[in-house]
């Protein structure tokens, strides 16, 4: 069980009000909050040792070079990497997977070949394959889902077949909730050859993950959605795979020799690293993996199964409010995306948003799934190990007050 009243005193935004009412941050999915530990590791960075890594032979340099380097152990071990030279550091999620489609699938992706997503992906696992397949004349394949949310796989052997060159695959739904068989779908992507992507940002955050038990070839982080800095976030790839990739972006960092005609590539990782990193963001991200793991991945992952299980039997509760992703907390993570017919999702997120609670409203960058539902947007709640059951107590009547609002007959 965790203290959840003392991990909130770690969090120094939880204590602010807003619209005279104490703050309800149900938007984890987006972005969360920041511990104050997080937050001294970069002021502490930038009062103590601000300085370029692997440059200079002074003091500072090198101080700043070894705490840069010890937060990709830590990520490492976080994913249970064997080596830190498969981790890359990126701004975002979306940048790492724009990484590998900029790089590995540019030089191994042929005409003809099919790459296989899932009608559930984030924008930032689809919009760089279409255009890899537009480039490459190859074809983009999505495994469907069930009513609830879940990937169908009734045909999945038709789906990754000889043909498949990647599957790439959300982790975790954004917009669902659902938790897919990721390590499922890989063993069978192996079995015809195929490549794997993993998009791990809302999986990362919120339960063990570990990429040599998934063993997928890429799994792409988010620093922000893991209680770390905005601005940062990590590829994992495996070693081979990057030894043999292209860069990709080139200058400074990534060389080992330069002439006036060529150049040669530096070592891992810093081969994918051009120009100066994000050293303070890189150095709070270790901070936020800090914590996370002192309180634990498996506890985390608990508080949230009890959180979003008690919110989803009081919203399946309420009249009229449809909601999406499975019941079933073994498949579903810390996200409930709802919707009451006739209540547009923005109204309900402004009304919540005047009780103190903010909660995300939209297609959550998933509008073909949206399509796909017959919505043009939910509102969703996420949570994470701050939030509390009596929050979402508040949630729920707040709800109720406002479907009662927009539904009474006399507006
Ligand atoms: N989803 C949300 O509110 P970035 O923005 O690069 O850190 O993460 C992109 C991304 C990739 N995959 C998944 C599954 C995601 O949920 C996100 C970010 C946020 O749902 C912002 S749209």
């Amino acid at each position: 069980m965790l203290d959840i009243q003392k991990i909130r005193k770690d969090f120094p935004v939880l204590g602010r009000e807003v619209y005279g009412k104490p703050l309800i941050y149900l938007d984890n999915a987006a972005t969360t909050q920041k511990p104050d530990t997080v937050i001294r590791s970069l002021v502490d960075y930038y009062e103590n040792y601000n300085s370029n890594v692997h440059r200079g032979v002074h003091k500072l340099s090198m101080e700043s070079t070894e705490r840069f380097e010890e937060a990709r152990e830590k990520v490492a071990c976080f994913i249970n990497s064997k080596s830190s030279n498969s981790i890359i550091w990126t701004r975002n999620a979306t940048e790492a997977i724009n990484l590998v489609a900029n790089t590995w699938a540019q030089e191994h992706v042929k005409s003809g070949d099919e790459i296989v997503l899932t009608a559930m992906e984030h924008h930032s696992n689809l919009v760089p394959w279409q255009k890899v397949a537009k480039d490459k004349q190859a074809l983009l394949k999505y495994i469907p889902l069930t009513a609830d949310g879940r990937l169908d796989l009734t045909n999945i052997d038709d789906i990754i077949c000889s043909r498949t060159k990647l599957v790439s695959i959300v982790h975790v739904s954004n917009s669902l909730g659902t938790i897919n068989p990721v390590e499922e779908l890989t063993a069978k992507a192996r079995k015809v050859g195929a490549s794997v992507l993993v998009d791990a940002a809302q999986s990362v955050p919120h339960m063990p993950v570990d990429v040599q038990q998934i063993d997928p070839d890429f799994l792409t982080i988010s620093g922000h959605k893991m209680l770390g800095p905005t601005g940062i976030g990590a590829l994992y790839a495996k070693e081979d795979i990057l030894e043999s990739m292209e860069p990709f972006l080139r200058g400074g960092e990534m060389v080992l020799e330069v002439t006036y005609e060529d150049a040669s590539w530096n070592s891992l990782p810093m081969r994918f690293e051009a120009g100066t990193p994000n050293i303070a963001d890189a150095v709070g991200m270790g901070a936020a993996v800090d914590y996370l793991s002192a309180i634990g991945m498996k506890s985390i992952r608990q508080h949230e199964v009890d959180i979003t299980s008690y919110a989803l039997d009081a919203i399946k509760a309420i009249n009229g409010l449809d909601h999406y992703g499975p019941d079933d907390m073994s498949q579903r993570g810390g996200v409930i995306s709802f919707n009451s017919p006739g209540v547009h999702p923005h109204d309900l997120g402004t009304f919540l948003d005047r009780l103190g609670i903010a909660v995300r409203t939209g297609h959550h960058c998933t509008m073909p799934l949206m399509r796909m539902l017959g919505v043009p947007a939910t509102t969703r709640a996420s949570f994470y190990l701050y939030n509390t059951k009596s929050e979402v107590d508040v949630l729920i009547d707040g709800l109720t007050e406002a479907l009662g609002y927009f539904n009474d007959g006399s507006r």
